[in-house]
């Protein structure tokens, strides 16, 4: 396993198992003179921590970060910044059944036959639990965007199973477990969650994140375009399946006239590109739509083989996400910030002196 580092400029290395000791994440290529908000660093990754609510892994973990290095006074010194998390509610004995056995639908069978080793407890390094560095990365990449420019990002869940969730009132999402963006929704995907819990079942979802104050230029043709970049982070986030930027698959059957985004002195007047046209921010919000399948640690008996290849049926126990969706909108935001941040160092680097030209638009009517 060669490839833990995300970025070109803004690097960020995660590294550690959901049962090892502790996780951790090294950045480097932080701009000095950021003053870091700890409160802010502390509240995303406390946003995406299971064990919430009934409707998540009740898997309990305190997700105290450790700044090692990289920040003195409170303020980025240019260094390698190190943050370190310790596992302390691990339970491995829930997997010993697992460790010789594969569930259908799980990175088990890929790690045991890529490597030949594989440490299954609570999935090793391919757990969900790995996220949490990218939120506190995320975080980080958040406060530089939002104090140079404004930049502000959101997400929202979108859709779980056959639910869809308008966004009637996204600064409502983080008042709920779901990250449901209207609350009169909120008692539905209660009792949606808690059938599907007792069922003993998974379920998909979408989550939304957009980032709003994007400067124009960011992204590079024609190998590190803005919205490949996004692709390629978003789906290097567990269990997703799916990425859309701006319309999406909606596109299929759009015609040209309802697709472009017409321009006027005073704004675009529609946001079909998703902020993004030829792979470069067009200063409108930022939009990326990312579909999260359901989860495959079951109670459900199913199908499967073991390290033998001896047909079994296999059972997961423990403390496991009916919808891994419900707590990804931080993950997704933290993805998005990332790839902006490094694409604005990246922009920096090449095309600082590029002037401002007459004829820019304003953000449009999104
Ligand atoms: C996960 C399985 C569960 C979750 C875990 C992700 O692990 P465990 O069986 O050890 O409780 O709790 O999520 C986290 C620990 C986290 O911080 O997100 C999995 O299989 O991905």
């Amino acid at each position: 396993m060669s490839d833990n580092t995300f970025g070109k400029l803004f690097r960020v290395t995660t590294w550690g198992e959901s049962h090892g000791p502790a996780i951790g994440c090294v950045i480097d290529g932080c701009p000095p003179g950021l003053k870091l908000d700890p409160a802010m660093l502390a509240n995303d990754i406390d946003r995406r921590k299971t064990g919430k609510s009934r409707h998540t892994s009740q898997r309990k973990e305190a997700d105290q970060v450790q700044v090692l290095s990289g920040v003195f006074e409170g303020v980025t010194t240019g260094t390698p910044i190190s943050l370190l998390i310790e596992n302390t509610d691990a339970r491995s004995r829930d997997y010993s059944e697992i460790a010789r056995q594969f569930r259908p639908g799980h990175a088990d069978y890929t790690y045991w036959h890529k490597y030949g080793i594989r440490d299954y407890r609570g999935g090793g390094r391919s757990s969900a639990r790995e996220t949490t560095m990218r939120v506190a990365a995320g975080a980080i990449a958040k406060q530089y965007l939002a104090e140079k420019y404004g930049v502000e990002i959101r997400g929202y869940l979108q859709q779980i199973g056959p639910h869809v969730l308008a966004p009637k009132s996204i600064e409502t999402a983080n008042d709920n477990p779901f990250f449901c963006p209207d609350p009169s929704r909120v008692a539905e995907l209660e009792s949606f969650m808690d059938q599907l819990r007792k069922s003993g079942d998974s379920v998909g979802a979408a989550v939304v994140a957009e980032a709003t104050s994007v400067p124009v230029g960011l992204g590079e043709p024609v190998y590190g375009k803005l919205d490949g970049d996004l692709a390629a982070a978003m789906m290097s986030i567990n269990a997703v399946k799916g990425v859309e930027v701006g319309a999406g698959f909606d596109s299929v059957v759009q015609h040209g006239t309802e697709h472009r985004d017409e321009m006027t002195p005073s704004g675009f007047q529609s946001n079909h590109a998703g902020g993004v046209l030829g792979g470069i921010s067009t200063g409108q919000t930022v939009r990326v739509r990312v579909a999260f399948k359901p989860t495959s640690s079951l109670r459900i008996p199913c199908e499967s083989i073991d390290v033998d290849g001896k047909p079994i049926e296999v059972v997961t126990k423990g403390r496991h996400d009916p919808c891994v969706g419900i707590r990804a909108t931080p993950i997704v935001e933290a993805m998005l910030a990332l790839v902006l941040m490094d694409q604005v160092l990246r922009h920096r680097a090449q095309n600082l002196d590029v002037p401002e030209l007459p004829g820019r638009i304003p953000a449009g009517l999104e």
